[in-house]
């Protein structure tokens, strides 16, 4: 049986209703790296799904409640704060732990990681980096690459991309700050924004700022994202099924 993926779902209002939804390419890119997509409605009850799954997949959406890192609002303009969505995921990365899933964060997921680990967010980069001759939030579409990034060579994330520098999109207005111990920044724009992290060590635990389910049909390291990753459920799932009791 090929890996299941579990992907984390958006929360938002439309037409005055919420809704969780999710972009059809996150489930698309999981499909072609050879997994099977099993979406986690944001509710708690999702956490007892992750026992079915090799892997999570976090995934983009609105920003990140600040009181979920400890940081007071500071006048920055929300955009699609769900305490829900923010339960929902915090829980499904302590329930991962547990399991010793594989994790693979993207744009939110990763800075949603980074906040469950102890980590912090600048709330609006505009407003704390009014330097930064870069556009983080781009105008171009999904598909568009926009700006750079560096990768560290001796990290995972390098391995995984099979490159140090490419172009990637980019669609946020927040970022990570502080680090959480034992985690390590592997890739930076070049106005020194975090866009990739990661936690050194045998578990798979990675995360990039860019949006590469948008990228993967056209672009190598992209796709070479999704399939390491989705690699990385596979020795998950092939070492759960060693053990009596935990296999499906
Ligand atoms: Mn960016």
């Amino acid at each position: 049986m090929k890996p299941i993926v579990g992907i984390s779902m958006s929360r938002e209002a439309a037409e005055g209703y919420p809704r969780d939804f999710l972009r059809a390419t996150y489930i698309e890119a999981v499909r072609r790296a050879g997994a099977v997509p099993l979406l986690l409605a944001n509710c708690d009850e999702s956490v007892s799904l992750l026992e079915l799954c090799d892997g999570l997949l976090l995934t983009g959406g609105g920003d990140v409640d600040p009181t979920t890192f400890g940081a007071a609002d500071d006048g920055t303009e929300w955009s699609g704060v769900s305490p829900d969505r923010d339960r929902t995921e915090l829980a499904l990365i302590a329930a991962a732990d547990h399991l010793n899933l594989p994790v693979f964060g993207i744009c939110r997921g990763m800075q949603v990681m980074a906040v469950a680990y102890g980590g912090t967010l600048i709330q609006d980069i505009p407003r704390r980096r009014p330097d930064s001759a870069l556009h983080h939030s781009q105008k171009e579409s999904r598909e568009r690459v926009t700006h750079s990034v560096d990768l560290e060579p001796d990290s995972r994330a390098a391995e995984v991309a099979g490159n140090t520098h490419f172009e990637v999109n980019s669609f946020h207005h927040q970022a990570v700050d502080r680090m959480p111990d034992g985690w390590r920044v592997v890739g930076r724009a070049s106005d020194q924004m975090v866009e990739a992290i990661e936690r050194p060590g045998e578990r798979y635990l990675l995360g990039v700022q860019w949006h590469p389910e948008d990228l993967a049909t056209a672009h190598q390291p992209a796709q070479q994202l999704f399939e390491k990753f989705v690699e990385a459920c596979l020795a998950y799932q092939a070492g759960r099924e060693q053990h009596v009791g935990r296999s499906r």
